[in-house]
């Protein structure tokens, strides 16, 4: 480069001078760049392969190790729907909690949607180890931006569906959570153990009620099948699109945040839930439903993949009417928020004085 100068110098005169020392400028610019570009390709693509050996190894990824771009983004999807469906969640459950049949029954399922709250808490939290900002979340949620699981986008008719929801919904839910207690972003694996938990007490007190009124008067066993009819299909379509639909299960498996594919789960679902169907007496709505002896699991009827997108794209039965409850509890909740940061400032002011 110096030699170059140098040239430029003797050979030319000053107005050509100056010109030449502008181009020198702009291809040395250039190619420090190039370089710098080519370099940080190389650092990338060493970190990626790092990155991954942790990954094959199942060594954790925490908050302050390096990720790719494309992992952050992805869990920050995956997790903030994850916590917006269980917050939204909510919503159903929470419509019978004054028309439980009884005080014990309230006490359950107050206790149920409680922990819902709880486990949409944890994984806001996950996100934000991951640099999101929750409040811009919770806006994408309320803006009709963000998903949230289709299965709560369809109406509680009778108190036979808090039976089902337990049973089916959160059934399906612990299919697909507990393996997401091995998924390789640590603060989403570890909020799941406790989530896990809670989980397997909801199913139980589902099928509980789902077995008390199977058992029970005619009306009632009418009510709780009809129950499962309306549920079952969607309970099925939780577990996302079929693997030739799903986009993001390829790359996921690899990065070990899924561990099985969306086909996988419902197969395992089905397999399991079946036989308890049988044993209370009530009918899965499926009349292609049959045992494969030959694969050791139940071959299940056509999902109806219309409505799924449907629901998912925000024209369910109920989209409008969760969505809007949702921005209706955070602005009468405005005074909640603020009268607690008058508190927190109040208090840091006498602390400071
Ligand atoms: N509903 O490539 P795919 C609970 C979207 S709540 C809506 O397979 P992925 C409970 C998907 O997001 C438990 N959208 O995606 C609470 C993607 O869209 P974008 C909820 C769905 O991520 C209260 C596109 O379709 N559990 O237990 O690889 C009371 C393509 O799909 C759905 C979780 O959130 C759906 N069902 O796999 C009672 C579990 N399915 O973002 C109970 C965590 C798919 O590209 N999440 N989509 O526009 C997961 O495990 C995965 O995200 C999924 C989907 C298996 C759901």
């Amino acid at each position: 480069m110096l030699k170059l100068i140098n040239l430029i110098l003797i050979t030319s005169d000053r107005k050509h001078c100056s010109i030449s020392f502008v181009l020198v400028g702009v291809v040395y610019t250039y190619i420090c760049l190039v370089n710098a570009l080519f370099m940080k390709n190389i650092d990338i693509k060493s970190l990626e392969e790092k990155f991954q050996k942790k990954i094959d190894a199942d060594i954790k990824i925490e908050p302050n190790d390096w990720m790719p771009d494309n992992y952050r983004a992805t869990l920050i999807r995956q997790i903030s729907q994850h916590a917006h469906s269980e917050i939204v969640g909510m919503l159903p459950e929470g419509n019978w909690i004054t028309r439980a049949p009884n005080l014990r029954r309230k006490a359950v399922l107050l206790a149920k949607v409680q922990d819902e709250a709880g486990h949409g808490l944890y994984l806001y939290c996950a996100t934000e180890t991951l640099g999101a900002d929750r409040e811009e979340t919770i806006d994408d949620l309320h803006s009709g931006k963000a998903k949230y699981s289709s299965i709560f986008n369809y109406p509680t008719l009778s108190w036979a569906d808090m039976g089902a929801i337990g049973w089916l919904v959160d059934g399906a839910a612990i299919m697909n959570q507990v393996p997401l207690c091995r998924c390789s972003y640590g603060p989403y694996a570890r909020a799941m153990v406790r989530v896990c938990k809670e989980e397997s007490f909801h199913q139980r007190q589902g099928f509980e009620i789902m077995t008390k009124l199977a058992s029970g008067t005619k009306e009632q066993k009418e009510m709780a099948q009809d129950a499962l009819n309306r549920f079952w299909w969607p309970s099925l379509m939780m577990f996302g699109p079929s693997d030739a639909d799903s986009k993001h299960t390829d790359q996921s498996m690899k990065w070990k945040i899924k561990r099985h594919t969306n086909d996988e789960l419902r197969q395992q679902f089905v397999d399991i839930t079946v036989p308890q169907a049988e044993m209370i007496g009530l009918t899965i709505p499926d009349n292609d439903l049959k045992w494969n002896e030959s694969t050791k699991s139940y071959t299940y009827g056509a999902i109806n993949w219309d409505e799924f997108w449907q629901v998912v794209g925000g024209n369910g039965p109920c989209n409008k009417e969760r969505v809007d409850a949702r921005r209706k509890a955070k602005e009468d909740g405005k005074w909640v928020v603020e009268a607690a940061m008058a508190f927190a400032n109040k208090r840091s002011a006498k602390k400071s004085a």
